[in-house]
Order: C-alpha cells, then sequence, then structure tokens
C-alpha cells in the first residue's frame, strides 16, 4: 500500500541537502559570512511553505510502486522534490520582486527584509543553480540523469515564458483591459504555474522510476496541465476572496493591473456600465480604486461563479483520469492524491 508522506518527514530531509550544498561552495573558498548568507537564503526562502509540490514527488513514487518506500527511495524522491521547491524559491523571490508584493508565507518578502533589496535578485540565481549542484550529487549516475536536468530546464524556460506574458499583459503605467481575454489568461496560468507546479513533481516520479516512456509523459501532462490551470485560478480567486492569514500572503492582482481570472469573468459579464467601473478603478495602485473594484466583484457574484466553476472543472478533471490507460505502469491514484490536496482549498 502507497504511503502518504507528512511535512514533517519531508522536512527531516532538508538538513542533509543544505549540508551537501554548503559543502559544495565551501570548496571555492567561499568566505565565511558569505556562506552565512548562502545558508539563510536557503533556509528562509525554501522552508516555511505547504511543500505540496515537493511532497507530490514521494507521495507519486509510492502510489506508482505501490508500497511504503524505502530509506534510499524515499531520500531520492523527496531530493526531487526540494529541487522543485527550489525552483520555487527562485521563482517566488522574483516574482515577488517583479510584482512589488509586500508578505510571502506571513513574512515580509525576501527582498524586503533587513539588509537584501536587490541582492534577491543574485540570492534566485544562487536558489536555481543549487537544483543542478543536487542533481550531480545525487543522481549522477541515474539513468535518466541527462532527462532530469532537461526537464528542469525546460520546466523553467516555459515558467519564465508565461511570465513574460503575465508581466507585459500587466503593465504597470498604462491600463487597457482590451488587452486581457481567456485565450491569454489561459496561456499565462499554463505556462506560469501548471508546468513547473503539476507536470513536474509527476514527470520526475516517473523518471525516477525509468518509467518516463512517451506515452505515460503524455498522459501525465494531458491531465496535469488542467489541474495546473485550475489550481492558478484558485490562486487568482484567493488574491481577492481569500484570508490573508490563511494564503499568506496580501492579494495585489488588482492594483498590480493582473490579467486574473476574475477580472476576465468580470469583463466578460459586465453591462456598460460595469465596464466603466473597471476602466475607471482596476490597476491603479490605490487602496481606493482597489475598494470598487472589490465592491463590483461581490456585487457581480464572482464568488458563487468561481464555485460553480470549480465544481465543473474538477468534474472534467475526475473524468480525463478515469480514461488513464495504465498499461505503461502510470496510475489512476497519482492524480487522485494531486487533485484531493487541492480541491476547494482555501490557502
Ligand atoms: C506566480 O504567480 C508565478 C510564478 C511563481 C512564476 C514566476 C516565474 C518566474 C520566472 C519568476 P503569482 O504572481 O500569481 O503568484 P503569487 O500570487 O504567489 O505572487
Ligand atoms: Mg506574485
Ligand atoms: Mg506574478
Ligand atoms: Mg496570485
Amino acid at each position: 500500500m502507497a504511503k502518504k508522506t507528512t511535512l514533517k518527514e519531508f522536512e527531516s530531509v532538508f538538513p542533509k541537502l543544505e549540508e551537501d550544498l554548503l559543502a559544495w561552495v565551501k570548496q571555492y573558498n567561499l568566505p565565511q559570512e558569505q556562506q552565512d548568507w548562502y545558508k539563510k537564503v536557503l533556509e528562509i526562502n525554501t522552508l516555511g511553505g505547504k511543500c505540496n509540490r515537493g511532497m507530490s514527488v514521494p507521495d507519486s513514487v509510492s502510489v506508482l510502486l505501490n508500497k511504503e518506500l524505502s530509506e534510499d527511495e524515499y531520500f531520492k524522491a523527496a531530493t526531487l522534490g526540494w529541487m522543485i521547491e527550489l525552483l520555487q524559491a527562485f521563482f517566488l523571490v522574483s516574482d515577488d520582486i517583479m510584482d512589488g508584493s509586500i508578505t510571502r508565507r506571513g513574512k515580509p518578502c525576501w527582498y524586503r527584509q533587513e539588509g537584501v533589496g536587490m541582492v534577491a535578485i543574485n540570492d534566485a540565481f544562487m536558489l536555481e543553480s543549487a537544483i543542478y549542484t543536487l542533481l550531480k550529487k545525487h543522481f549522477r549516475t541515474h539513468p535518466a540523469y541527462v532527462d532530469m536536468i532537461e526537464l528542469f530546464h525546460e520546466v523553467s524556460l516555459q515558467t519564465e515564458l508565461g511570465q513574460l506574458c503575465d508581466l507585459l499583459t500587466a503593465p504597470e503605467d498604462v491600463v487597457n483591459l482590451d488587452n486581457f481575454s481567456l485565450e491569454k489568461y489561459t496561456f499565462i496560468v499554463i505556462y506560469k504555474t501548471a508546468y513547473y507546479s503539476f507536470y513536474l513533481p509527476v514527470a520526475l516520479a516517473l523518471h525516477q522510476l525509468n518509467i518516463a516512456t512517451p506515452k505515460n509523459l503524455k498522459q501525465a501532462h494531458d491531465i496535469l496541465i488542467p489541474m495546473g490551470e485550475y489550481f492558478q485560478v484558485q490562486d487568482d480567486y484567493l488574491d481577492n476572496f481569500g484570508l490573508p492569514e490563511h494564503i499568506g500572503k496580501i492579494g495585489t492582482d488588482i492594483q498590480d493591473n493582473k490579467c486574473s481570472w476574475l477580472v476576465n469573468q468580470a469583463l466578460k459579464l459586465a453591462t456598460p456600465e460595469q465596464r466603466k467601473t473597471l476602466e475607471e478603478h482596476y490597476g491603479k495602485k490605490d487602496k481606493a480604486h482597489e475598494a470598487e473594484i472589490k465592491q463590483l466583484y461581490d456585487e457581480m457574484k464572482l464568488e458563487k461563479l468561481y464555485q460553480d466553476y470549480e465544481e465543473k472543472r474538477v468534474g472534467e478533471i475526475r473524468q480525463l483520469i478515469s480514461q488513464l490507460d495504465e498499461s505503461e505502469g502510470l496510475k489512476k491514484g497519482v492524480f487522485e492524491a494531486f487533485l484531493s490536496k487541492i480541491y476547494k482549498r482555501s490557502k
């Protein structure tokens, strides 16, 4: 029987990986002060999250093998999981600078912490490099080593393309709601979120077990990309309707002029008068303008619209899962476990 990992168990692997990374930079004679900085960067930005993405690797491997993992199998899977958490740390440190965000995981964003500022950009690069240091250290002789490197590179590029579209669709100076469309929205969310958060953990689990056949990868992709799309719609919904105490961050999408799911729905349903309200108040860096949009969202009952969307989308994803071909070793349980973690989430 598969066994679900706990955050505690997953976190217990981190100190070993941190040790590997510190030992690696030490060989360059990095001065002590910078070693301490590197350690702090790793800990503050990689720990303290929900680790859903990272834990999905050991969870998927356990479902695929249909057993509780041996110590070595668990360590390998969790190491791959921590690489996703490092990738995520690299993205979030950068994203918070680009979005001008205030808090992350209930604390000030890294770039806003004492003495950090734009050093955070370099820190983000170091977080990314850590992935490849760990891959080399632990997977150099694995038959899928090159595939794993290529996968991390490709998923990084995909995420950067999504981020590019997200940023260019939300310029700070000119608000033009005609820029937004559901088509663009779909591109943004699939690329900036779905690949690294959903496809990557399962693809890595398949590689670890040497069952990443073209068919398995394609099937995983075709279920996980819609699931990731749904997940980012939730993120956009929670940006406005979630509680900062739950989500650990303060929503910025309205003031940041983001091509969010909510504004796209509002544009689709707006009367000419509501459209005018959107034109007047969306994307302005000001609380009062933001409040007008929040009120409009309430008036347009977007919360209910979201709940209906959620039910419909989850039904479609369950349908996709039910059609999975398990002949090459992929299992429905991988996707069921993933979906149950995010369904109706409030954080
Ligand atoms: C998060 O979107 C986007 C990413 C994590 C991808 C960043 C990609 C880079 C190449 C830096 P978001 O801004 O909606 O997330 P949040 O609401 O958590 O800030
Ligand atoms: Mg952001
Ligand atoms: Mg962003
Ligand atoms: Mg968001």
